[in-house]
């Protein structure tokens, strides 16, 4: 850690790419980890349009118990990290494939939320977005107070029933609005994809923290800084496809690692 600190504090433009690993030790479960979503749910059951097509009561109920967990969770030592090194650097871009927002509840504030939001809303239909105000007045299952007012139990005995009754419905359109992430198939937000491309092929320093790099696009986006000259460094417990391509790989968590090299950073 001692060679890429002395590295780091000579560079400008930083790059940081977070996946779920992050969040982990907020309580809120990986995708592909061992007791990851993706183990108990398939995917492409849950996280498509035509799922939500097929049974949009499934799909809701489903994403209602992640934003129960993530309204109920706070950012870790790994996310306040992150905060504190943007205020280290001229040029620093977070970039996230989580859609849970504790980045930004940790004060993190250049960041690209490549696959959403999942206390926003996004008809499919008309294209209608709602903001995360919005969604919580269209459909108050949504709105975090609630959220943190019942228990797990609660939301499953008394809200899962009442749930066919009261899914969001469009203003615009009377269709049935979708939670506001980039589902699989789903293009992601061109702007944000778009300056996520910029600022990696201008970066001098990309960290890869807590993703398995598997999911496309976002999982090129080390690759693109690496080909422009970029050091890459992986914070990862676990081997990745992108470890052999890392200048630095620390098999660590987020949240013992990233406030470390902050500390060893800003003590200049
Ligand atoms: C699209 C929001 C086309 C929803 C998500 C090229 C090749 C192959 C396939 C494709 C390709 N291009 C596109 C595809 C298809 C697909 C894809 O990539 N499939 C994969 C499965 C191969 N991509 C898409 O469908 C994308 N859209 O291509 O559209 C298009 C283009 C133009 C016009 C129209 C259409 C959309 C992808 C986005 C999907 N949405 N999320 C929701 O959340 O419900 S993806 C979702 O899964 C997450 O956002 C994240 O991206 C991904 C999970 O990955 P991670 O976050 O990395 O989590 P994971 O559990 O896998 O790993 C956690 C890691 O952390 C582990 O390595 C673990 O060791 C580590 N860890 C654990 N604890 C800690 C830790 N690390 C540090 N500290 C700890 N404490
Ligand atoms: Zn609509």
């Amino acid at each position: 850690m001692e060679r890429l600190v002395e590295l780091a504090k000579n560079l400008d433009r930083v790059v940081v790419l977070t996946g779920a690993g992050i969040s982990a030790e907020s309580g809120i479960p990986t995708f592909r980890g061992k007791d990851g979503l993706w183990n108990r749910y398939n995917p492409t059951e849950l996280a498509t349009f035509e799922a939500f097509e097929r049974d949009p009561l499934l799909v809701w109920q489903w994403y209602l118990w992640r934003m129960h967990l993530i309204a109920n969770a706070s950012p870790n030592p790994g996310h306040y990290a992150l905060a504190r090194m943007e205020r280290l650097y001229p040029s620093f871009l977070l970039v996230t494939q989580n859609v849970d927002g504790l980045h930004r509840e940790a004060g993190s504030k250049n960041i690209v939320e490549l696959h959403g939001n999942i206390f926003e809303g996004k008809c499919r239909y008309c294209g209608k977005h709602y903001s995360e105000r919005e969604f919580a007045e269209l459909f108050p299952f949504a709105d975090k107070s609630f959220l943190r007012s019942v228990t797990e139990q609660e939301l499953k005995e008394r809200v899962f029933p009442e749930l066919r009754r009261n899914l969001p419905v469009c203003k615009r359109c009377g269709e049935l609005v979708g939670p506001g992430v980039v589902w699989f198939g789903e293009e992601l937000p061109p702007a944000a994809l778009e300056s996520a491309l910029r600022a990696s092929s201008a970066a001098e320093l990309f960290f890869s923290v807590g993703t398995s790099a598997v999911v496309q696009p976002a999982a090129s986006l080390p690759l693109v800084a690496k080909r422009s000259g970029a050091i890459l460094v992986e914070v990862n417990p676990e081997e990745t496809p992108l470890s052999a391509r890392c200048d630095f790989v620390f098999r660590e968590s987020a949240a013992s690692f990233l406030p470390r090299f902050v500390e060893a950073l800003s003590s200049r």
